[in-house]
């Protein structure tokens, strides 16, 4: 049912991306590129990608220019509670998070990078939406590279529940979690990092005592410091469209795109391609 490329296997050095980013969290066309340009940028650091998503009924893991192309809109959004629908009813499917973190579970891939992990919903419970990503971070040995928590959800929230669940959160070279689009003025990290290699140190000890995931926050190098108010206006938005559980995450980044102007679709796109590569460099001193 997993299906692994050969390069992937053969790898001493390998970093996990998801789908979901390519398909849902960006426009039409834009996704696929951000991806490529993501597996570019493992490369260079001299990892190989392993990009992660449900096709023809089989979970693959790695894939081509060409199939990547397949994960346009029209994909199902796979958390780890959709994985076996997707595959048994042959959808494509794009890999959440979540998603992505069960299979390297099972194929044993422990380095992965994306833009930022879902949460605690702004709210909660009303509604009572809290991110898979959460859970599965906790269950599976793998280090997640992201801009911190997205910030359009309650991120002081989610770092008290990565906190009950035992993962580990590292601010790379900062004190503070990073907001998703914003470097700084998030509530402050457990602990700091300031290397790929100590990372890798952290990591390592967290997996001789048995422990599940990590994050390892590293701040966008363009900061966007005055969107919170367009985050506040998105998630009014959504309300009044009555827009609900996988479609909020989606909607709020498109909602964003348009509305800043691009500014925001550019900051993502780097700083998802940025994270790529600190996850290559964490997953090369850890081979
Ligand atoms: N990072 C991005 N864009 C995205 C995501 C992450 O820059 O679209 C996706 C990831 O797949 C993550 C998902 O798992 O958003 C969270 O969705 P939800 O809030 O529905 O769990
Ligand atoms: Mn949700």
């Amino acid at each position: 049912m997993i299906v692994v490329s050969d390069e992937v296997r053969e790898a001493p050095a390998v970093v996990a991306l998801e789908t979901t980013l390519i398909a849902h969290g960006f426009p039409a066309g834009e996704g696929v590129s951000v991806g490529l340009e993501s597996e570019r940028r493992v490369r260079e650091a001299g990892a190989v990608p392993a990009t992660i998503g449900v096709l023809n009924g089989e979970i693959r893991v790695g894939l081509t220019e060409d199939e990547l192309t397949r994960f346009d809109a029209g994909a199902r959004k796979v958390g780890p509670r959709d994985l076996a629908a997707c595959v048994a009813q042959r959808a494509v499917g794009a890999t959440t998070v979540g998603g992505t973190l069960a299979v390297c579970r099972a194929a044993g891939i422990r380095f992965m990078g994306t833009g930022g992990i879902g949460g605690v919903h702004r709210g909660f419970p009303h509604p009572p939406d809290v991110s898979a990503d959460l859970g599965e971070l906790a269950r599976t040995p793998a280090l997640v590279v992201s801009a911190g928590i997205k910030s359009l959800l309650d991120v002081p929230a989610t770092l008290e529940l990565l906190e009950t669940l035992g993962v580990p959160v590292l601010g790379f070279r900062t004190d503070e979690l990073p907001l998703f689009y914003t470097a700084h003025g998030g509530p402050a990290v457990p602990a700091r990092v300031e290397s790929a290699e100590e990372a890798a140190r952290v990591a390592r000890a967290h997996w001789e005592l048995g422990g599940g995931g990590l994050l390892l926050a590293r701040p966008p190098d363009r900061s966007l410091d005055d969107v919170e108010p367009l985050i506040e206006e998105a998630l009014a938005e959504a309300e009044r469209r009555n827009v609900r559980g996988q479609a909020v995450t989606p909607f709020v980044l498109s909602f964003l795109h348009e509305r800043s102007g691009g500014r925001t679709l550019a900051a993502n796109r780097e700083l998802v391609v940025a994270n790529a590569g600190l996850a290559a460099d964490v997953a090369v001193v850890s081979s």
